[in-house]
């Protein structure tokens, strides 16, 4: 069976996935585009022969469109995966699910009243061959009960319009999502550290920042983000057990010896870092709709647990303070 999916926002990551779903993934095909820029909906269209529909609440109406995956701008996201549960289509979000807490609530709310999963959220990073394999490591106990993760996310810049807030709300958010997986704990308080300054940033901008997370089981992790670093797309990340460590490989690149040196490349930008990472995800989300499995990817309440942690985070920054992080009672449904 093939798909149709109907995919709400062309910018550059709702380009590379309509490109994935027609050159990489099986069992989909890209039938609508939608975006508020409708000559970027047309280009974006055009990768795959789609039609270029007007606006999100006919596309996700449409019925050429089976599924949904949304890849527009965060605020607008909530609205969007609620029509698409109102129409009881499945529907692929990419991160943030949302960028208000509240409104993940109000997700949660409509998706246990449809009665089964329909959203799937964009942590990709729970794709990623070297993430499954530590998780692998730490479900088997091959670290021992974790105790504390050392991370780093690093870009090489931003540009001027990222603002503070972004650096948990759209980077760090990653590690928020990862490390709730890895180590199956939700978190409970967070502070944000300001280190001296980059010079190398828009005046704005507070980079570095380290973010300091507890657990529910009290395990400690440090986020350092850093996204004017320069040198590279640098992804970091050790988990310290009782027993051991476990750290996330970089990624398989030959190293090169030569004037008295040895090393090898640090890739550039996220895209071709998580690009495997991206192909895994869509066509493990692809195999589900078309197998009629539930879906396995992360879910809404994780999309929710997220956005909690970065709003905590952001209101950390702005006051200096350790801020408490309340979740609701998960509800059995997202068990
Ligand atoms: C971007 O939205 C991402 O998702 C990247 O993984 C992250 O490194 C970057 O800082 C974000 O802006």
């Amino acid at each position: 069976m093939t798909i149709g999916i109907g995919l709400i926002g062309a910018g550059w990551i709702g380009e590379e996935h309509v490109s994935r779903l027609t050159n990489v993934i099986t069992g989909a095909r890209v039938t609508a585009v939608s975006d508020i820029d409708l000559d970027r909906a047309a280009k974006v269209a055009a990768i795959a022969g789609a039609r270029v529909i007007d606006s999100p609440e006919k596309l996700i109406d449409d019925a050429e469109v089976d599924a949904v995956v949304i890849t527009s701008w965060g605020p607008v996201h909530a609205e969007q995966v609620l029509a698409c549960i109102a129409a009881g289509k499945p529907v692929f979000c990419e991160k943030p699910l949302t960028t208000d807490a509240a409104d993940g609530l109000r997700i949660l709310e409509a998706e246990q009243a449809h009665g089964s999963r329909l959203v799937q959220v964009g942590f990709m990073r729970r794709y990623d061959a070297g993430y499954r394999q530590m998780k692998q490591i730490i479900d088997a106990g091959g670290v021992g009960a974790p105790l504390m993760a050392h991370c780093a996310h690093r870009n090489p810049s931003v540009p001027e319009s990222y603002h503070s807030g972004m650096a948990t709300l759209d980077t760090a958010v990653h590690e928020v999502d990862a490390l709730r997986w890895l180590l199956d704990d939700e978190f409970v308080s967070v502070q944000v550290v300001k280190p001296r300054s980059t010079s190398k940033r828009f005046e704005h901008l507070t980079d570095p920042q380290i973010v300091l997370l507890e657990t529910a089981a009290g395990a400690r992790i440090d986020v350092e983000v850093f996204v004017n670093c320069q040198y590279g797309y640098d992804i970091q990340c050790e988990v310290v057990g009782e027993t051991g460590t476990v750290r996330l490989p970089d990624p398989a690149t030959p190293v090169v010896r030569g004037a008295a040196q040895a090393g090898f490349a640090v890739v550039q930008d996220f895209p071709s870092r998580f690009a495997a990472a991206f192909d895994v995800e869509l066509q493990e989300w692809t195999d589900s709709l078309n197998s009629d499995r539930a879906l396995a990817g992360p879910s809404a309440w994780d999309g929710y647990a997220a956005t909690v942690v970065t709003n905590a985070a952001v209101r950390a920054l702005e006051s200096g303070q350790i801020v408490p992080i309340e979740l609701t009672e998960r509800p059995a449904f997202y068990a």
